[in-house]
């Protein structure tokens, strides 16, 4: 469903958000990860802008994506991949905010891969309903209001 041209649900904000001039962001985003279109999966994007969860997420979505929810190896290693890139750990969609202690995707659909770090999570101090991707591609939940890495799936 995803090909090089299709066009974005919404261009204007699309590109205000995450655009690079006028190239559509589905193609940059293919220059940082052509496996991703070639495969027919998911589109990731990324500026290398850093905000906290409730902002990042009002970026993507406003952008009409949503933040990268990897849902298998690949979509992980692509996540991986623009972490490395900005060398800045990314928050993902995914988050126990609803509740406490079952991680979801912002549909609120339960989780069908994970890629937890050892021992996470483990909702440290009380206070961890985000997650950040480590530079090993394993997950850690985290406080929300830390600054991370913004990256959009579409
Ligand atoms: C605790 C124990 C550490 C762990 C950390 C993170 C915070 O400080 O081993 O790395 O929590 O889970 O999110
Ligand atoms: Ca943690």
């Amino acid at each position: 469903s995803h090909d090089a041209t299709a066009q974005p649900c919404n261009p204007d904000l699309a590109e205000m958000v995450y655009g690079v001039g006028k190239m559509d962001y589905r193609q940059t985003a293919l220059t940082f990860y052509k496996e991703a279109t070639a495969a027919g999966d998911k589109i990731f994007v990324s500026k290398g802008e850093q905000a906290t969860y409730n902002d990042a997420k009002l970026a993507c979505t406003n952008a009409g994506g949503q933040l990268a929810s990897p849902q298998n190896a690949e979509e992980n290693k692509a996540v991986l991949d623009f972490c490395k890139m900005y060398k800045v750990f990314p928050y993902l969609g995914i988050n126990d905010l609803l509740i406490e202690g079952s991680f979801r995707y912002p549909n609120g659909e339960m989780l069908s891969y994970s890629n937890w770090s050892d021992k996470e999570p483990n909702n440290d101090q009380g206070v961890e309903d985000c997650v950040e991707m480590y530079d090993n591609g394993k997950w850690n939940d985290k406080n929300c209001n830390e600054k991370r890495l913004i990256i959009c799936e579409f």
